[in-house]
């Protein structure tokens, strides 16, 4: 696992360089969800496919720029469902975005999940690593080295409301519980990349992200095997809990690696709100 949390290592600083350095406009090609590719997002999806390539650990990758799985090593152990540039389109207005990855083992189910890591491009690059030893956070040095900065956990109770979506969609149940965690003192954070969304919430020690099913978006916009998943894994093993509303998200099994789902990710109280809110829907 740890050559593959380094090889994470290196394409991060190049990703981090991408964004800083290059081309931001759209390509000529959509991925397989329908998005306008940015430039980014596919040089993004090369920097880490090459830095993975060689590593005989890895049999297969799935990147959410790509329709299919691409092989690597036949008795490799892992697969790596990742999203090489999530909230690209943030990058232009010079708003952190993210990497995420899903390290999995037989196929791409949330319960088969060994680790989970992102990392944060903003005003300072921070890697996070989830395994069976708990949530770990890394930040970039000068030296182009990542120095280990501390564990991360989650209280049982937090502050951070985030609700994603377009609000016209939210069926009036959703709209009804976004609105009582803001009557019980939340305060909105919501940038519109997951990654920051997320983050900002862990280091802060707690609240709510939520991505629900809307009317346009019956099943969410959010993948399980690229998105969801890693983070639904980071938010366990940090002490919090991640649902689709009813359901733990760990326990789906996505049917095509695109599928998508809503969720809620967040501290311990705040989803014991949103189960009680969700239960009879
Ligand atoms: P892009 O990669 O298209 O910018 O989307 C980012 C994202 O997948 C995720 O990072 C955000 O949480 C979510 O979409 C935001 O979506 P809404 O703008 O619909 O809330």
């Amino acid at each position: 696992m740890q050559e593959i949390y380094n090889a994470i290592q290196t394409a991060a600083i190049k990703i981090d360089y991408a964004i800083k350095h290059e081309d931001k406009g759209y390509s000529q090609s959509q991925n397989a969800t329908g998005d306008t590719q940015l430039q980014l997002d596919i040089h993004c999806d090369k920097i880490i496919e090459e830095i993975f390539s060689p590593i005989t650990s890895i049999k297969e990758l799935a990147s959410e720029e790509k329709e299919a799985p691409h092989p690597l090593h036949e008795k490799g152990r892992y697969l790596i469902g990742y999203d090489p540039l999530d909230g690209s389109s943030l990058a232009d207005v010079n708003l952190s975005v993210g990497s995420i990855f899903g390290i999995y083992e037989n196929n791409y189910s949330g319960n088969n999940l060994k680790a989970a890591v992102y990392v944060v491009y903003g005003p300072r690059v921070e890697m996070v690593t989830a395994d069976e030893s708990g949530v770990k956070m890394f930040r970039l040095e000068p030296d182009n080295t990542f120095a280990f900065v501390k564990e991360i956990t989650l209280n049982e109770k937090g502050k951070l409301n985030a609700p994603g979506g377009t609000q016209k969609n939210w069926s009036p149940l959703h709209k009804e519980l976004v609105e009582s965690f803001f009557a019980d003192g939340y305060r909105l954070r919501y940038s519109g990349g997951m990654v920051p969304d997320l983050h900002q919430i862990l280091l802060k020690g707690g609240g709510i992200f939520s991505y629900p099913g809307t009317s346009d978006v019956p099943q969410g916009k959010l993948r399980m095997t690229f998105e969801v998943f890693p983070f639904a894994y980071v938010y366990e093993q940090a002490g919090g809990e991640a649902i689709d509303g009813k359901q733990r998200l760990l326990d789906l099994i996505p049917s095509h690696i695109h599928d998508t789902t809503p969720c809620f990710f967040g501290s311990k109280e705040e989803i014991k709100k949103v189960r009680s809110s969700y239960a009879n829907n």
